[in-house]
């Protein structure tokens, strides 16, 4: 029997297929993209925020597929293919990819970075890109796959703290400054995808206090995150998965389990 988290919709739908339809040329960089992943999303951004040339190539990481894993054998999205004179590799892992992207195309006013310039404010970024994987996303997740009200509790309680300690720290309007960071595109997706918490989980913007709203506000109306964005329905058609605690992919593997994300 197919896994649940195989019958996603197969393609990205509303802005986010105008920009699938955009990227249909053959390019040196193949993004081998799932449209619903909030992981891939930050990637998607990446490319769109840097105006980096890119093939986009949709594929359903829960069907694994032979030619899919010969490029990432942990099946996820999202994953780079990158052509050269001898072949394909590829590279895979949105923190990884971004820094490849930042090696791969040097901040120019073609391609503008998505790293501030000074070495400390760099790795400070780079920290707190960290903090939202480490510390703000084990909390998303259990919060969505929690059942039970005292579980539901602590993980917003958590998943609150983890966004007021990024939100004391963002400079305004963005993480570091004037400048769209790297941070602030590591957590847009899930700030996309944070009305469903809403809805299902009593998740409140006010809870989180001082500057978020304004902040996450910004997020949700930058380009790149609109403009890489599927239709709510078909995001709510894969996430209610989730807040039954009915997905079976790594991550929902991962959080049912006590475990870190894959
Ligand atoms: N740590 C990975 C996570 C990527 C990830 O979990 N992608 C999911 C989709 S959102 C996936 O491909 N899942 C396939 C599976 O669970 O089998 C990253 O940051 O790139």
């Amino acid at each position: 029997m197919p896994m649940p988290d195989e019958s996603v919709h197969p393609e990205a739908t509303g802005l986010a297929k105008h920009t699938v339809d955009a990227h249909q040329k053959e390019e040196g960089i193949v993004f081998w993209s799932g449209w619903f992943c909030p992981f891939n999303q930050r990637i998607w951004m990446a490319l769109e925020e840097r105006k980096i040339p890119y093939r986009y190539h949709e594929v359903n990481p829960y069907k694994k597929e032979q030619k899919f894993l010969r490029l990432n054998p942990l099946g996820l999205v999202p994953t780079l293919e990158i052509k050269t004179s001898q072949g394909s590799k590829a590279l895979y892992e949105s923190d990884v990819l971004v820094e490849y992207l930042e090696d791969l195309y040097p901040a120019s006013d073609e391609h503008p970075s998505i790293f501030p310039s000074d070495p400390y404010e760099k790795s400070w970024a780079r920290l707190n890109v960290q903090h939202v994987t480490k510390k703000i996303l084990p909390q998303y997740f259990k919060l969505q796959q929690s059942q039970d009200a005292p579980s539901q509790s602590s993980a917003l309680q958590a998943l609150y703290d983890g966004l007021r300690t990024l939100s004391s720290r963002v400079k305004g309007p963005y993480f570091a400054g004037e400048q769209f960071t790297a941070v602030d595109m590591s957590l847009a997706p899930f700030v996309r995808r944070f009305y469903i918490l809403e809805e299902y989980r009593a998740f409140d913007h006010k809870a989180v206090g001082e500057g978020w709203e304004g902040y996450k506000d910004r997020l949700l109306a930058r380009d790149s995150l609109k403009n890489t964005s599927s239709d709510d329905e078909h995001y709510f058609e894969l996430l209610q998965r989730y807040l039954k605690n009915e997905a079976q992919s790594e991550v929902a593997k991962a959080t049912r389990g006590g475990q870190s994300l894959p």
